[in-house]
């Protein structure tokens, strides 16, 4: 009461609200006003944040955290009454006729589409140092770092999009990333200093998460930051806060304003997922899903949720991920004693969640008016012992943006595209000790398998369009085996879908093991190529370059780094390789016209 003074009348009434909510420990220790007021104000310019950026307010989050607290005390199942079933949905096979065609409807389609990249996660699995979207990819290769490669698919999408469609003029897709404190200032330079990869900056939009206050017992108390005892301590709130900023900023209204039919969500450090967007967007459209979820076959205990039909006992039923930690004690809950293993096939029965959605504006609009976009959450605190009545440490509130389904009634299209993994899935989460540590036989999702996958999956592309490329040899780095394809890589806007890589090889080519291919630019035709070496073509948009002949040199050989040997920058040595680029043939064409590269 002695500090009340100095205070606004809206802080006055959240002190209220503070009080009301048994949470005057957060400041019955102040001192009499004249000392330390700055701090005093600070903290209730936090409170007020805290009280704005969550939908509900902090009574609200305080309010769901005691039921949560109490749920996880009492060991209560979030799937009470709920038993779990094997889901269909879409397969997809990458290059058949099916595929084709969804790839078609899908680039028809992204005239109409927006893409939300979550980026507001620190990756401490990963352990490194930076953004996760300035780093790997096919880094090596092309000096292409995960957002610039994000920024070209777009690009290239968009262009395509407007070409089939016989637009006028090409409408920009809206591009929103979310980040927050730990990443914005970063994702902000990144993009500031490479001029946007070519995007028109009015064309992408930040949105900060803000993190959430932490709880100190099962009564929610919220905690004091241990090192300002004026400041409540945070933590991540997680990524289903993509939802409620979107629609609290304006930007989902903008888009519909706008025309924007689909918002396509996906994460940070995927380096293929773009071969999978235009198909999947297609089934969207041609299925008319309000949301569609993207699989891949999943191995068992594999760190990615499970898409799984939960029905209830009273009759509902619903097709939700269920997250990797919840999937074996579901199972063994509900008559599965072996949990969550492999079937026959070598896989687990239910499709892996890879956290890329797609969702009809509409639908979520209106659903998103009603709830703020507010998602159903979870807690997870560290008890000191059985009794649950202490926590090791502080908790909060979490949400992932793949529970959105949770809330929607039974008339929702909810379904979901199963897509091949090496062409849909290779993310970059593990540090490489823990990657060395995963079953064999599972992925390793480390900065190696990462930028691996993406060789692979440009060797396999090309072999089905008629390229013979050699089998790869398995090799070791950082303690993970991984087949090591040739190094092919290439601009999206060179082969954004199957039909345009096919369009641009013809001819009997052929690529060694040992090759190196880096193709930058969009109209390079290979024609009877025999590649053993490393071949490097950049050309401008008006430039037409057919390659063909003989390309045989020393080439760019692959160099082991241990990740342990600090004197190697980090981001080459979680990848545990760097090239030896020792001989290679590079053309540039940078002027219009035709020409002709006979090596
Ligand atoms: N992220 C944010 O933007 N904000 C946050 O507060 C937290 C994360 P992780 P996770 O596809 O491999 C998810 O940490 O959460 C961003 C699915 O839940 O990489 O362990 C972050 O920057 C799981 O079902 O993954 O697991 C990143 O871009 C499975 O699908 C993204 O959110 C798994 O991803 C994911 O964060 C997967």
């Amino acid at each position: 009461h002695k500090n009340l003074s100095l205070l606004s009348p809206d802080q006055i009434e959240l002190a209220k609200m503070l009080v009301a909510m048994e949470q005057s420990h957060l400041f019955t220790n102040w001192p009499e006003p004249g000392v330390d007021d700055g701090e005093k104000k600070a903290f209730f310019d936090q409170v007020t944040r805290l009280n704005s950026s969550y939908p509900g307010g902090l009574a609200s989050y305080i309010k769901t955290a005691r039921g949560l607290l109490s749920d996880s005390k009492t060991g209560k199942n979030p799937f009470d009454g709920f038993t779990p079933s094997v889901p269909t949905g879409e397969n997809l096979s990458y290059g058949d006729e099916t595929f084709m065609k969804f790839e078609e409807a899908g680039v028809k389609e992204a005239q109409n589409a927006a893409f939300v990249l979550v980026a507001g996660g620190l990756g401490e699995r990963l352990g490194y140092n930076g953004i996760k979207v300035n780093t790997l990819c096919f880094k090596t290769t092309t000096g292409a770092c995960f957002l610039q490669h994000y920024i070209e698919n777009v690009l290239a999408l968009q262009e395509a999009s407007c070409k089939v469609t016989g637009g006028q003029s090409e409408r920009d897709i809206p591009f929103a990333i979310m980040t927050s404190d730990d990443t914005h200032a970063r994702t902000m330079q990144l993009l500031e200093s490479n001029k946007y990869f070519g995007m028109k900056p009015a064309q992408i939009k930040l949105l900060k998460q803000e993190k959430v206050a932490c709880l100190e017992d099962n009564d929610a108390r919220l905690a004091l930051d241990p090192q300002n005892k004026f400041r409540i301590q945070t933590k991540p709130h997680g990524h289903g806060d993509v939802h409620a900023l979107l629609y609290s900023s304006g930007v989902l209204e903008e888009w519909q304003r706008g025309g924007v039919r689909w918002v396509l969500f996906f994460q940070d450090t995927n380096g293929l997922l773009f071969k999978a967007i235009p198909a999947s967007l297609g089934v969207s459209a041609t299925k008319g899903y309000h949301v569609n979820s993207l699989a891949v076959p999943r191995k068992a205990k594999e760190a990615i949720g499970g898409i799984t039909k939960l029905t209830h006992t009273d009759g509902r039923s619903m097709v939700i991920n269920v997250e990797y930690n919840q999937l074996d004690p579901l199972l063994r809950a509900t008559g599965n004693p072996d949990g969550d293993v492999n079937c026959e096939t070598g896989y687990s029965p239910f499709p892996g969640n890879i956290n890329q959605l797609i969702m009809e504006l509409g639908p979520y609009f209106e659903e998103l008016k009603k709830t703020g976009g507010a998602i159903k959450e979870f807690v997870n605190p560290k008890y000191k012992d059985a009794s649950k009545t202490a926590f090791k440490s502080s908790t909060r509130l979490e949400c992932m943006m793949q529970d959105y389904p949770k809330t929607l009634p039974p008339s929702a299209r909810v379904g979901f595209t199963v897509m091949d993994a090496w062409v849909a899935y290779a993310p970059v989460k593990n540090n490489p000790e823990d990657a060395a540590k995963v079953p064999k036989g599972n992925p390793y999702h480390s900065a190696t398998s990462g930028e691996m996958a993406v060789y692979r999956a440009n060797s396999l592309i090309l072999r089905r369009a008629g390229v013979q490329v050699e089998d790869p040899v398995q090799q070791e780095f950082n303690g993970q085996e991984v087949e090591v394809w040739p190094r092919v890589v290439w601009k999206p806007k060179w082969g954004l879908t199957f039909a345009d890589v096919k369009k641009k090889v013809a001819g009997s080519s052929s690529i060694s093991q040992k090759s190196t291919l880096a193709l930058k630019g969009r109209n390079i035709f290979i024609e009877n190529l025999s590649l053993d070496g490393a071949l490097v073509v950049e050309s401008g948009d008006g430039a037409e370059v057919k390659v063909g002949g003989s390309v045989k040199n020393k080439g760019w050989a692959i160099e082991k780094v241990d990740y342990k040997d600090t004197s190697v920058p980090e981001e080459i040595r979680i990848r545990g390789f760097r090239f030896q680029k020792t001989e290679q043939l590079e053309k540039q064409y940078t002027e219009p016209g035709k020409f002709e590269l006979k090596a």
